[in-house]
């Protein structure tokens, strides 16, 4: 049976500006963290950085276009903060912002809905060499950023996502060092998570204050979908930590206005928290009219009970997450896509029902899910530009994780939207171009766009259902 999505069901692709734009020093853009990290030896696995990328900051036009084809009716983009806020004086750069209001101009015309990521890891330099996210300042200079942006885009944007993982950008960037600014250090990997959360409530506010209350709010989390690999004490325990610190740390403050105090009570080697100060978690809880899920693949876990196993894994920075010490993360199965990550579509549907339990009322959305595969170019002449992608197995995968969410609609989880990761390859930070995730290729030599089975697959389900 074809499951038919509700009629005002947002259907969107989704991208990120350091991972598509380009023009890094054009219009008065300022450094980020992400174009350092880049310059690091050994950082980016092919040595690339995202100076050109997909050019989107010149191609946007025919990219709008290429939305427009899809049938989508929303396109999830990032606002780069080093093109509006360039200097540490402040102040707001507006050539910068004149791009974004082209774009989103652009956007409405074409009768996209704008869902907007106002900070997806592209911190100003500048900000970092002050300590960047494990300094407190840099939530207080974020709210002033979406400040500057609510009054300069009014009601040209449709959704206001005040941060993209938070996870990836405390834990990886703070915790293991694989992603900008590669720092290895659990405590101030805690202390950015805080002010991660701090920064989207001062967001959030800042949106609901300039604007209007109705102004829709949401923020991007990519929960762990962590499985107990047994009913054992140890497995549920293990599963038990991951959740607490990779999950509960977000949605806790965010959402329910507190932190779980067994997160205190597991981090003491790494911090004693003392960055929180009064009236933070009131200001972190703020109302959020949508919450955005990004979802790839799972995680089985099993529990570690040897005291030295553990003892050794305490400081191990192999693990992103601090207090991972009885947590093993076992090798995933089945068919792996090109990232390493296994496919298990039924753990998606599960966190939505799950999500919804929790906090009914809550609108869900998904807003990245995609896969990256070994792409190959074949000759077509009547494809457009003459080339084409088959990739059955982003299809399948395509297939698969919006059947998915269809399950989760069905057992009556509000889900409002969908959102595939990604409109175009693109750079895929530390892995730099050598993984595709786009459902219409790149060629990064002439900047041509090309068709994958994938994108013609989409368009079909945005019209017929699944
Ligand atoms: C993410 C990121 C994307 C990645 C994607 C694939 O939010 O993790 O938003 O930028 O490219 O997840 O790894």
């Amino acid at each position: 049976m074809t499951f038919v999505f509700p009629k005002n069901f947002t259907w969107g692709v989704a991208t990120a500006s350091y991972q598509v734009e380009g023009a890094i020093h054009e219009d008065g853009r300022a450094p980020s963290i992400w174009d350092a990290f880049c310059a690091v030896p050994g950082a980016i696995e092919d040595h690339s950085s995202g100076e050109v990328a997909c050019d989107e900051y010149h191609r946007y036009p025919e990219d709008i276009t290429l939305l427009k084809e899809l049938g989508v009716n929303a396109y999830r983009l990032s606002i780069a903060w080093p093109r509006i806020v360039p200097l540490a004086d402040g102040k707001v750069n507006s050539k910068g912002v004149e791009h974004y209001i082209k774009v989103l101009d652009a956007l409405r015309d074409a009768g996209i809905r704008p869902v907007v990521t106002l900070y997806h890891w592209d911190l100003p330099q500048y900000l970092e060499d002050q300590g960047g996210w494990a300094n407190r300042d840099t939530a207080l200079r974020y709210g002033d950023y979406v400040h500057a942006l609510a009054e300069a885009f009014g009601d040209r944007v449709d959704t206001w996502t005040t941060l993209n993982e938070p996870w990836c950008a405390a834990y990886l960037g703070y915790g293991n060092g694989i992603h900008a600014p590669g720092v290895r250090d659990y405590g101030k990997a805690l202390s950015a998570v805080h002010h991660l959360n701090l920064a989207h409530g001062l967001g959030a506010l800042a949106v609901h204050d300039t604007l209007d209350e109705r102004a829709k709010v949401s923020v991007t989390l990519n929960l762990s979908a962590c499985v107990a690999q047994s009913d054992s004490e140890a497995d549920r325990m293990a599963k038990h930590r991951n959740d607490l610190l990779s999950n509960e740390v977000f949605l806790g403050p965010m959402l329910d206005g507190a932190y779980d105090p067994e997160i205190f009570d597991v981090t003491t080697d790494y911090t004693d928290w003392s960055f929180i100060r009064d009236d933070d978690l009131k200001t972190i809880r703020q109302p959020v009219q949508c919450l955005g899920i990004n979802y790839y693949s799972s995680t089985h876990v099993k529990g570690v009970t040897d005291p030295a196993e553990c003892e050794r894994r305490r400081n191990d920075h192999m693990q992103a997450v601090p207090a991972q010490d009885i947590v093993d993360a076992l090798p995933p199965e089945g068919e792996l896509t090109d990232m390493g990550w296994n496919q298990e579509p039924r753990v998606l549907t599960e966190m939505l029902v799950g999500l919804a339990k929790r906090y009914p009322g809550l609108d869900l959305m998904v807003t990245e899910n995609g896969s990256a595969w070994k792409d190959e170019v074949t000759e077509d002449s009547s494809a457009p530009g003459g080339r084409i992608i088959h990739d059955p197995k982003r299809v399948a995968y395509l297939n698969h994780h919006i059947r998915a969410i269809a399950d989760a609609i069905e057992a009556g989880v509000p889900v409002v939207g969908y959102f595939a990761w990604s409109l175009l390859d693109n750079f895929e930070w530390a892995f730099g171009y050598s993984k595709r995730f786009g459902i219409i290729g790149v060629d990064y030599e002439t900047q041509k766009r090309i068709w994958k089975d994938s994108a013609y697959r989409y368009r079909q389900i945005i019209q017929e259902g699944i």
